[in-house]
């Protein structure tokens, strides 16, 4: 059985978890904990699965990826059904750069790292790290929502059925919702949101919902 080394909390492992859910995989949920001061991915035996020293990572037959773009585009050429990417190859590219603006280009400045470094090297505080976290996701959804205002409305982002872009953008909102950034700018990503988050795949893979959440 596939093996995901996960994390409630994390956006990277929610976009994968999802991915496994829309696909029908059973699964088993390993939980390293991140948290500062649990620091479980930081340890020896995790670092044997992913020198990376992050999650996602994804336990298979043929071994262990990483990544969690590239499991969903492995997901996507082994199990076929149903697809992650628009037919249409240009809505694919498409959704593929809504998809890269959220995990390339907002989500590595809001990692823990980062934020770690952030403080340890520049003493940013708390009121700092949020500032910091909230700007680079209004940078990011400033676009995507331009993007989208030029687009018909759909009810995923791509269509009538979910795509990496909202693969990637459900965990990202929630990672907004975390940090008390106001979607009410964002009318067109905060729609979408709220509609793939009443999905079963989406539903089974919410932080809230997963065995090590913490309530
Ligand atoms: N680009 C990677 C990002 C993975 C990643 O950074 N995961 C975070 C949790 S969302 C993590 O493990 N952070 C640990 C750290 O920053 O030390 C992916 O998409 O899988």
């Amino acid at each position: 059985m596939l093996k995901l080394y996960d994390y409630w909390r994390s956006s990277a492992a929610y976009r994968v978890r999802i991915g496994l859910n829309l696909k029908g995989l059973a699964y088993e949920s390993i939980p390293i904990n991140i948290a500062p001061g649990k620091d479980e991915h930081l340890g020896d035996g995790f670092r044997a699965k992913n020198p990376q020293m992050r999650v996602p990572a994804l336990e298979t037959e043929h071994g262990v990826l990483t990544q969690s773009l590239a499991i969903l585009d492995w997901l996507d050429a082994a199990y076929p059904e149903p697809q992650f990417l628009p037919a249409d190859p240009w809505a694919a590219a498409r959704a593929r750069a809504f998809a890269l603006t959220i995990a390339s280009d907002i989500h590595p400045l809001n990692n823990l790292a980062p934020l770690a470094y952030l403080r340890e090297k520049f003493s940013a505080d708390e009121a700092a790290i949020g500032d910091w976290y909230r700007r680079w996701i209004r940078v990011g959804f400033e676009a995507l929502e331009a993007q989208l205002s030029q687009r018909p409305a759909s009810a995923f982002a791509f269509g009538d059925a979910p795509t990496i872009a909202d693969i990637c953008l459900v965990p990202q909102c929630a990672n907004a919702r975390r940090f008390k950034l106001d979607l009410g700018a964002f009318r067109r990503l905060a729609a979408l949101d709220e509609h793939a988050r009443a999905h079963p795949a989406f539903i089974k893979a919410a932080p809230e919902n997963q065995k090590d959440a913490v309530k």
